[in-house]
């Protein structure tokens, strides 16, 4: 590929930038770099490698760092960031432990293809590889968990390299891009011009599909009985649910949306069937099961959808549109493979269609929603009480969602909770649930929220986080309460790290190794820990408290929020298809599966 030129039109950077040249040092042409291309917020803690930075970073006005006190909690607020604000991420932290600390973050960035760039100090560069202290070799570290990272040894590349950084962060399918700069080349002086010259050989994503595949995508469509859109979150990611939608409507095939997709399409639809996969609807679950054309969008064939991989939707034929063309045929061959971004795919989908009805080709997929319907209908989400005076954790988000509604952005922890809050929580808009879907990184909600509630400070911002999840990393109240970050924050505490527990409870015969928290000696204090990180703490323990509670929550807008939801310990996630085991074998409460044969 040749040479691009790094234009400051690009979605990096809101004004021309006209050339420009001066000296200055590494560290201030890496400020001056991440001014360049539009940051305004960094997440991170300095450090003897990345000191130098931190020096022109005190002088910056354009830049807000944020203190944040541990680097993975840097990490999960730059996706936090991202994800609420659609740009680039950036977190930033010293050598050795500094950088490791961000690993999960970053990992977690690149399972949910999410935009980040981590900046790392490394020992100066006549150190490297001599086990210097708070020496890691953080490039080989990340190399697997990185859409592409870099070793900076070299003032005068740092604005290139931090250029390259975003161009490939942001563009193609978003991920993590890692930028470890040298402290000597942080010290060390160099002409500073701008805007440098890209160079990417051979990173070229393709945006554009295939007409030929489009029209063959469509031909199937309005061939298809029992066609559905499988939508994952690369359709957010593309900012095409509007395309989605008139998709949908036009050809009038069911949609499900995956965990990462969740708000994609509106929850209120009728054409929304819910979400797939091993904590999925029937309905959702069944519709790709018995399909004879699955339309997948943005969206990989993670095992935690397809259960059972052999039996996955045998009758279905499958055109996956993907940007990331090692997506297709990864893990289910597609007969219409189509490369491109999903808002050109399905703008030219919907093209393609309109062709076929011009030409009297329509689909008739009457008999599909007879059969879908009796699904959603006889299997509709539901749960139950205990008959004595606990709270249920499904009927505190079915509250959350009622009073606090689809205009908030929901964060969520990784567990139980997790899943009723995609279960039960009524998602309206894109982005409007940001969790971690692929790495399943428990600690990741309080400092995603915070990320957040940063990049979109007008939003309720609602992290859903678990009694476990929560221990992790809710040293990052201090960071919301001394930055004026006032998220909100319910913690559903079952007083057991729940989701392993429910595993014990189905496939190790309730033997309950090592998932009791003891929440009765509420050790800690969850009230009493949120008042000592200067946040307003509310505990709620029975159900006819939980509205007023919320409602409470609701009012205090200066000051982070933690709400700890005492609520039973036996709620299961229902349904539940098993780890490994087929689709076809989902489970609606134990031992109790859908009467599939009743209705077909
Ligand atoms: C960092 C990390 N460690 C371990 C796990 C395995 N794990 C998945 S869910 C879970 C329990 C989470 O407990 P809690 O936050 O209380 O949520 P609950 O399931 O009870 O709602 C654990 C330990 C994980 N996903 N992430
Ligand atoms: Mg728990």
């Amino acid at each position: 590929m040749p040479a691009a030129r790094f234009h400051a039109s690009s979605k990096l950077s809101h004004t021309r930038n006209e050339p420009m040249t001066e000296r200055m040092t590494g560290a201030q042409a890496l400020v001056r770099a991440l001014e360049h291309v539009g940051v305004d917020t960094v997440f991170g803690i300095p450090g003897g490698a990345i000191l130098p930075a931190y020096d022109p970073l005190y002088d910056s006005a354009k830049i807000r760092h944020v203190l944040v006190r541990h680097e993975q909690g840097a990490g999960h607020a730059a996706e936090g960031y991202a994800q609420a604000t659609g740009k680039v991420g950036v977190c930033m932290a010293t050598s050795g432990p500094g950088a490791t600390n961000l690993v999960t973050a970053i990992a977690d960035a690149y399972m949910d293809s999410v935009p980040i760039v981590a900046i790392t100090g490394q020992v100066a560069s006549p150190m490297i590889g001599t086990d210097a202290f708070q020496e890691a070799d953080i490039v080989g570290i990340t190399m697997p968990i990185t859409k592409h990272n870099f070793l900076v040894t070299d003032p005068a590349d740092i604005p290139r390299t931090i250029a390259e950084a975003f161009h490939v962060a942001l563009t193609g399918r978003p991920g993590p891009v890692l930028v470890d700069i040298a402290k000597d080349a942080l010290q060390a002086t160099m002409t500073f011009s701008w805007p440098p010259t890209l160079q990417l050989p051979g990173y070229r994503p393709v945006t554009r599909p295939h007409s030929k595949q489009i029209r063959e995508a469509a031909k199937l469509i309005v061939e298809a009985r029992r066609p559905v859109l499988y939508v994952g979150g690369g359709v957010h990611k593309a900012r095409a649910s509007d395309e989605l939608r008139r998709l949908a409507e036009l050809t009038g095939i069911p949609v499900t949306t995956t965990l990462m997709a969740r708000g994609t399409f509106p929850d209120s639809h009728p054409q929304h069937v819910g979400m797939p996969g091993m904590h999925g609807n029937v309905a959702a679950v069944a519709s790709l099961q018995r399909s004879d054309l699955i339309v997948a969008l943005g969206t990989r064939f993670d095992d935690r959808v397809t259960g059972q991989l052999s039996s996955f939707a045998p009758h279905a034929k499958i055109v996956h549109a993907d940007i990331d063309p090692a997506e297709i045929s990864k893990n289910r061959h597609a007969d219409v493979p189509i490369v491109g971004d999903c808002r050109e795919v399905i703008g030219d989908l919907i093209g393609a269609v309109e062709h076929e009805h011009a030409e009297g080709r329509t689909g008739d997929y009457t008999d599909w929603w007879t059969q879908l319907n009796g699904y959603k209908n006889t299997y509709a989400l539901g749960y139950d009480d205990f008959g004595d005076d606990s709270t249920a954790p499904q009927f505190v988000l079915e509250r959350l969602s009622e009073l606090v509604g689809p205009e908030a952005i929901y964060v969520a922890g990784v567990g139980q909770h997790q899943m009723w809050a995609s279960q039960f929580i009524r998602y309206e808009r894109p982005g409007s649930f940001v969790n971690s879907g692929g790495a399943g990184t428990m600690g990741f909600a309080v400092p995603a929220a915070m990320g957040a509630k940063m990049g979109s400070p007008e939003s309720t911002v609602w992290a859903i986080d678990g009694d476990g999840c929560f221990q992790m990393t809710n040293q990052e109240l201090a960071t919301c309460a001394l930055e004026g970050v006032p998220i909100k924050i319910a913690v559903i505490n079952n007083g057991n790290l729940g989701m392993v527990r429910q595993w014990q409870t189905l496939f190790y015969d309730k033997r309950y190794s090592n998932t009791d928290l003891q929440a009765v000696r509420r050790i800690p204090d969850f009230v009493k820990l949120a008042e000592a990180y200067g946040c307003v703490g509310l505990r709620c323990e029975r159900p006819e408290d939980v509205d007023a509670t919320i409602k409470k929550a609701m009012e205090i807008n200066d000051v982070p929020v933690v709400v700890d939801f005492v609520v039973h310990q036996d709620a299961m996630v229902w349904p539940m298809v098993a780890a490994g085991t087929s689709n076809d074998d989902i489970k609606i409460a134990r031992d109790m599966a859908p009467v599939w044969d009743a209705e077909e």
